[in-house]
This record gives C-alpha cells, structure tokens and sequence, in this order.
C-alpha cells in the first residue's frame, strides 16, 4: 500500500513540474505588453477638425505600461499649416487596451493634392514593448480642390479660342 502511495505521489509530482516547464515560456510571453497603432494607414478630410488615432495595448493587459505619441513633420504635411504637431504621453492603466490622440486638422484654403504626415510611437516604458505598427501614415484629403482646375481650364479654352 505504501509502495503504491509512494509511486502515485512521484508521478504527481512529475506531472506537476512538466506542466511548470510547459507554461514557463507561456508566462514570460505574456510579460510584456505590445503596443501599436490599429492601421498602418489613416485618411481625414481637410475640414474634418480632427483626426482620431487608436493606439492598441496586446498581450499582457494588467500591467500599467506606457510609451510616447509623436507626429513626425519629414513628409509633405507642414505642421502648423496643415495640422497641429503634437507629442503625448500614454499611459494604459490595468485592463485597459485602447487609447485613442485626437491630432487636430487645419482647414486651408489652397487648392492642393493630399498631403501626408506621419505619426510614431516610440520610447516603450517597463514592461511594454513596441509593435510592428509603431508608425502609421496620415494622409489629408484637400477639400479645396477644383477651383483652380476650372479657373485654368477656362482660360485654356479662352487663349484656344483668340488664336
Ligand atoms: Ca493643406
Ligand atoms: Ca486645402
């Protein structure tokens, strides 16, 4: 009887540390938070005010993690002309996975193709690391456009018709 206790006793035992072994990468998989933008891409119309940007929290969802929003004036978007340049800190409290930054548009009224900025995520705090998406484009669609094709289209038809 003892023999018998003793051998079930040893093969829980084993059981039990092959199940630790087993969920060990599972544990430090799941340690780090990922944080990235929902798309690579966003599109806004000129006059809509603003943009709204997801930035999403996966994997571990407890920890408190953060990282910095940045938009990035190296493309054919001029910060202060056609959008407002920002830098914020996200902070995802426990449990939550989804933080949206509203980037304000600036309405013009030049008659111009789209226009295009991007926006970044960079310096991950403890415990967070960053996504495949850690940028993400935004382009401006102009909602000025037609007046100067018409006003030009016109005057090629006037300077036609004199010669
Ligand atoms: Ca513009
Ligand atoms: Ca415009």
């Amino acid at each position: 009887m003892r023999i018998l206790l003793d051998r079930t006793l040893r093969r829980w035992g084993q059981c039990i540390w092959t199940a630790l072994l087993l969920l060990l990468p599972c544990v430090h998989l799941h340690a780090t938070s990922v944080i990235q933008f929902s798309a690579e891409a966003y599109e806004v119309a000129e006059d809509a005010g603003a943009v709204e940007i997801s930035v999403q929290r996966t994997n571990d969802l407890m920890a408190v993690v953060s990282a910095e929003f940045a938009t990035d004036e190296h493309y054919s978007a001029t910060p202060g002309a056609d959008y407002t340049a920002i830098v914020t800190h996200l902070v995802f409290l426990a449990g939550e996975t989804n933080k949206i930054v509203s980037v304000p548009i600036l309405n013009d009224a030049e008659v111009e193709g789209p226009e295009v900025f991007q926006v970044v995520l960079r310096q991950p705090g403890a415990g967070a690391a960053l996504g495949r998406r850690s940028s993400a484009t935004v382009t401006i669609i102009d909602n000025d456009r037609g007046l100067r094709l018409e006003f030009g289209s016109v005057h090629e038809d006037e300077c036609r018709g004199q010669s």
